[in-house]
């Protein structure tokens, strides 16, 4: 019998997703990697990702095919420089966005994900909130609540959605007048200003299915095209530009899994005073949710 599950990212390469038990979002796997019943857990996406199945199932061994597939916006901020803010804004509430270490998350009151970040900065009692790794999701947030929100650091962004322009969404445009553009918070202000949809990658995955639009431009990481033509096959999904690859998710390949299925390594550690800090301030989240 298999003594293992694999579970990968939306951005992972389409032959990798294709030998995967389940595909989703961050939030997704780490609901997902709580669920598994096997003894060994595989991860097919970046460091954080695989940390955080290990703190949600301590019970189960994550196995991360490729540790240097590290998420480069989660990289930029350390649990110090937290501690620095709070230090700067002592009245404020940290909230850190998935897209961390656990030992940042440990620093941190609440997590959120871009599909409940407004939810869980509305439901804090804190009129001033810290807000990390994340600027553009900061701004997105900021614009859709009555707190001030903080960026730490100030100018945090993942560089494969930073990187989206709005020339790239009027060129694609042109290509295909008519269609319909939809985004991920991680982009640009501007960018998501000229967007018909902003969203999670979850939730664009539920708008494709009801939208009425036939052509689609997607402005996140291009392997979540593999997913929107898999779920609906009705609609025509276009990249909003090919600069759009995580080269860290794309470390992941089908013959490093299959040589980690073989050695059963390498194994993801997580101390368990950090993890027990990532957890209280995950639960939290859920809680919220
Ligand atoms: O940009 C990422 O890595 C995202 C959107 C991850 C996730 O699934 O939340
Ligand atoms: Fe990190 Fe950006 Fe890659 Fe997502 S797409 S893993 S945020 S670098």
């Amino acid at each position: 019998m298999k003594d293992f599950t694999i579970l990968a990212h939306n951005y992972v390469r389409p032959e990798v997703q294709a030998m995967a038990d389940f595909v989703g979002d961050s939030l997704e796997l780490a609901q997902k990697a709580k669920l598994v019943t096997t003894e060994y857990l595989i991860f097919a996406g970046v460091d954080f990702m695989a940390e955080m199945a290990a703190i949600v199932n301590p019970s189960k061994k994550v196995i991360h095919p490729e540790p240097f597939s590290m998420c480069a916006m989660a990289s930029r901020v350390t649990p110090e420089m937290i501690l620095a803010a709070r230090k700067d804004y002592p009245k404020a509430a940290v909230v850190t966005y998935v897209n961390s270490s656990a030992a940042v998350k440990a620093v941190s009151d609440i997590i959120c994900t871009s599909a409940n970040a407004v939810k869980v900065v509305n439901s804090l009692e804190e009129k001033q909130i810290i807000f990390t790794p994340d600027r553009n999701l900061a701004l997105y947030v900021a614009r859709n609540t009555d707190k001030q929100v903080i960026p730490v650091p100030a100018l945090g962004c993942c560089p494969v959605h930073h990187s989206l322009t709005v020339q790239d969404i009027q060129d694609r445009l042109a290509e295909y007048p008519g269609a319909e553009v939809i985004v991920h918070p991680e982009t640009i202000p501007e960018v998501q200003d000229v967007a018909n949809f902003i969203g999670s990658t979850s939730a664009m995955a539920r708008h494709a299915k009801t939208t009425t639009a036939k052509v689609i431009i997607v402005g996140t990481e291009v392997g979540m095209l593999t997913r929107l033509k898999k779920e609906s096959p009705d609609k025509i999904f276009v990249a909003a530009s090919p600069l759009l690859s995580c080269a860290d998710m794309k470390m992941i390949t089908v013959e490093k899994i299959e040589a980690a299925i073989r050695a059963k390594a390498p194994i993801v550690q997580v101390d368990p005073v950090i993890a027990e800090g990532a957890r209280r301030a995950l639960e939290r989240m859920l809680a919220v949710s």
